[in-house]
């Protein structure tokens, strides 16, 4: 007898989380970049790495590109490439915080010289979507000020919401325009855009198509991440997540290391608010594995997310309306918890067999020898795009 009844199991089995194609590059702080034997030399090895983690656990089907980072000469062979190896072209992202025209802002910028590039470079990306078949322009911005009085911020409002505009129009058929916010870093006074509010702000000013991206280490710490989730989804916003684990900052670790009962909350409003396997809602990782191996690194973070979505299925929904209308704070926190604490790694193992998946993905892709073919073959890896 499984806890998991099959509901749960059918719900499970229909989720998909992207993989960031920047996690199996080489990544680090700013003070070192270690090198990891095996690392892709390319954007077509980094797919064949993804590929790997959705062999293992079927759980991630899609791959997620950053440009320039990406670049290849043909996005139909990239794309074939991906379909070949059981997965496709997700998200797009941009890029515009690595170059020097960009010191002072790039869709923000005074100079509307400076803003025309950073425009062009997202048509560029919507161009690469339309290669790739690609859904979703995802647009995070390094742009703001690091002394008070260095900027004026109301105009760079004005000026962020015109160039988002401008971009906006440019999206055709299904595609969509996903806005992140961060608090800080790079810019430590203000950031253009830090927070949900004015992520919502700027991507309802654009329509239907613009949504809110939450990255779950971009908050100050204490933040009740779980009810922003809420609220997105209540005002039909929340187009994505960026999940990843942080203790400090926007630390980028694996998503459920730094606070697993932060994730599940996080899920459970997901599930609330019907986000779960919606198509609305992109499930995606972004993350940097500086020191672990990084395919391990997102087997294991795909099998956390799956992980907490079961415990968060396991919520009584019907005790929990009931205790809460009772005003029975300690049965309503007791139904919550109850699904919290139950261990469902030994029925997600037997139900992993029992569709002709390894019971433990993590042992299978050890036995498997990709990891020392790769190290043995390809010498000379790119950096995730922080260096490069
Ligand atoms: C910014 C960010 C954003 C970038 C990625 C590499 O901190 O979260 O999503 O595209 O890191
Ligand atoms: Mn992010
Ligand atoms: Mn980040």
């Amino acid at each position: 007898m499984t806890i998991l009844s099959p509901d749960i199991l059918s719900t499970l089995e229909a989720q998909g989380i992207e993989l960031p194609s920047w996690a199996f590059g080489n990544s680090g702080t700013r003070f070192k970049v270690f090198a990891t034997p095996g690392t892709p030399r390319d954007p077509f090895e980094k797919i064949a790495d993804a590929a790997e983690v959705n062999r293992v656990t079927a759980l991630a089907p899609s791959v997620a590109l950053h440009i320039p980072w990406d670049k290849v000469g043909s996005y139909d062979d990239l794309r074939r490439h991906a379909e070949d190896l059981g997965v496709r072209l997700g998200t797009i992202n941009s890029n515009t915080f690595q170059d020097d025209d960009y010191k002072f802002g790039a869709l923000t910028h005074v100079d509307p010289k400076i803003r025309q590039k950073a425009i062009d470079h997202h048509f560029e990306c919507i161009d690469i979507m339309d290669a790739t078949g690609s859904r979703d322009l995802k647009i995070w911005l390094a742009e703001g000020s690091n002394y008070p009085g260095q900027a004026d911020m109301r105009a760079r409002q004005d000026r962020l919401h015109e160039s988002l505009a401008t971009i906006y129009e440019r999206l055709s058929g299904e595609q969509r325009l996903v806005l992140e916010y961060k608090f800080f870093e790079p810019a430590f006074y203000h950031t253009d855009v830090p927070d949900w509010g004015t992520s919502y702000a700027q991507v309802a000013a654009l329509g239907e198509r613009a949504m809110v991206c939450l990255d779950t280490g971009h908050h100050a710490p204490g933040t009740n991440i779980e009810f922003i989730v809420m609220q997105l989804l209540r005002l039909g916003k929340l187009g994505s997540f960026d999940f990843n684990s942080r203790f400090y900052a926007d630390d980028d670790l694996i998503v459920g290391a730094a606070d697993p009962f932060q994730l599940f909350r996080i899920i459970f409003e997901v599930i609330r608010g019907g986000g779960l396997n919606s198509p609305d809602v992109a499930f995606m990782l972004d993350q940097c594995h500086n020191i672990e191996k990084k395919i391990p690194g997102q087997i294991r973070s795909v099998l956390n997310v799956q992980e907490m979505t079961a415990r968060a299925l396991l919520v009584d929904r019907a005790a929990l309306a009931a205790a809460q209308e009772a005003g029975d704070v300690l049965a309503a926190n007791a139904v919550f918890m109850d699904a919290f604490y139950t261990d469902v790694r030994p029925a997600l193992a037997s139900w992993r067999e029992s569709r002709g998946l390894p019971a433990d993905p993590m042992a299978a892709y050890a036995a498997s020898g990709y990891q020392e073919r790769i190290e043995a073959d390809r010498v000379g890896g790119v950096q995730a795009g922080w260096g490069a």
